[in-house]
């Protein structure tokens, strides 16, 4: 994989960018964050070749038919959600056409003979509302992010559709759509329908094309790792027992933005104590105290890609003896589950590694049970444009596949929760830890907590 976005590694800004005072001073203490070169961008769409290339899969999956792909709609400020510029574009949509258009449709046309086409359908410029939402890419610029030779104002969508899905029945083709509620509410559904259009569902297909990955969607999900390690850095070397869990969330939030991460891939988690066994706990509003595990699960998203990594560390900077039994329990688990991890195998192979490890090392730890009666949930998920990501799970793993393996003990009675999660990329002759950089063992997690920065 050509490692341009993610080599650099850390470094925490140099003073040279902030000749000023203590105040920014501090303020470049509580960062960490990844190198900035030609990736400081903060959004890196696909060049169009590799574009041509998914779409090019696309038509190898379907074979004949035609195909439609809905972008996302605009959302309205005092209706739909707070931010209207916070546009995020249909994961399917931006996989195929790599651009943040909305109201749009792809259409691809694959005739049994005779080459396919595919055409982009999305709105022309609009001078006076860009003047509230900032400028739109043109049909001509369109062409050019996309890749597509055949760019039309969306007026001409349903006609278009119409006519292609006419000619597919005519060759006794399928037409292909997201059968989901959005599409199933458009007119030109009650069209198709109306018509007597064959009309399947493109999500599987959509969802095993994603499933591997390729190397441009690999350095951008690295990117999206690496921010995340370093806010779970930041996250150690700022902590103490006092503070808020929301304020160990600001510094990891803080790092994801500073590191052009776009948004994140879903609400931190950040529970300390009694919340440690909580699985989603996303209220981060407890004062952590000392003695306490915190359980931080996060993950930036960076150009429509998240990670999600999870670090159980003690507030105060040392496990317990206790604490360590079982957060070594958890880890050595969890690397039983990733050294099975291979072209091959599947997720139900490191689902009983881990499991299966963790019950026959439980010693005592878990009184009369063995630990894995602690661990009640699943051992990973697929990791892509979705934080649980498209694809079949019996899907046996192929190189280019990302999955995250983490599992996990929670003991309420104690107040004693630890998971232990990392993004595991598949590759020809095993596996590859993409989030080394967050320290994992107990003792890495100590020795960088010893080194501490300042909040303020
Ligand atoms: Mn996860």
């Amino acid at each position: 994989m050509n490692t341009k976005l993610s080599s650099a590694g850390i470094f925490v800004l140099a003073a040279t960018l902030f000749t000023a005072g203590s105040a920014i001073a501090q303020q470049t203490a509580v960062r960490e964050r990844v190198a900035l070169s030609e990736a400081a961008a903060p959004y890196a769409a696909a060049p169009a070749a590799v574009l041509a290339n998914r779409r090019a899969a696309l038509v190898d999956s379907v074979g004949a038919g035609v195909v439609l792909i809905r972008s996302s709609s605009l959302r309205d400020l005092e209706s739909d959600y707070l931010q209207a510029s916070d546009f995020r574009q249909e994961n399917n949509f931006f996989y195929l056409t790599g651009i943040e258009v909305a109201d749009s449709w792809l259409v691809v046309e694959l005739p049994h003979h005779g080459d396919p086409s595919a055409t982009l359908f999305m709105p022309e410029r609009n001078p006076a509302r860009e003047q509230w939402t900032g400028p739109r890419p043109s049909l001509e610029s369109a062409a050019e992010i996309t890749g597509l030779a055949d760019v039309r104002v969306v007026d001409e969508f349903e006609e278009a559709a119409i006519a292609a899905a006419a000619r597919a029945s005519d060759a006794a083709l399928p037409v292909y759509a997201p059968l989901d509620h959005r599409m199933t509410g458009e007119p030109v559904y009650e069209q198709l329908t109306a018509a007597g259009a064959d009309i399947r569902d493109i999500r599987p297909i959509m969802a095993q094309l994603r499933l591997v990955k390729d190397d441009f969607e690999l350095e951008t999900l690295q990117r999206a790792i690496d921010i995340t390690a370093a806010a779970q850095r930041a996250a150690m070397r700022t902590m103490r027992p006092g503070m808020y869990e929301y304020e160990t969330e600001a510094v990891i939030e803080y790092n994801f933005r500073a590191g052009g991460a776009e948004r994140v891939g879903f609400p931190s988690i950040v529970g300390s104590g009694p919340n440690s066994v909580v699985l989603h706990y996303d209220r981060s509003r407890r004062q952590m105290e000392a003695g306490d595990l915190v359980v931080m699960d996060i993950g930036a998203e960076y150009s429509y890609y998240t990670a999600d990594v999870t670090r159980t560390v003690p507030v105060s900077g040392k496990f317990t003896e206790r604490q360590r039994a079982i957060y070594d329990l958890v880890l050595a688990s969890q690397q039983a589950g990733i050294d099975v991890v291979r072209p091959g195998a599947t997720v139900a192979d490191v689902n009983r590694a881990a499991r299966v490890h963790m019950r026959d090392h439980s010693g005592d730890l878990c009184g009369e049970q063995t630990c894995d009666t602690f661990f009640i949930h699943g051992v990973g998920h697929w990791l892509g444009m979705d934080v649980h990501d498209v694809g079949a799970y019996s899907t046996p793993f192929a190189p280019g596949m990302v999955l995250t393996v983490e599992p996990g003990i929670y003991i309420s009675a104690e107040n004693l929760g630890v998971r232990i999660e990392d993004d595991v990329l598949v590759t020809e002759t095993g596996s590859r830890l993409m989030s080394a950089g967050a320290p994992r063992s107990a003792d890495a997690i100590e020795a960088l907590m010893g080194q501490r920065i300042e909040m303020r």
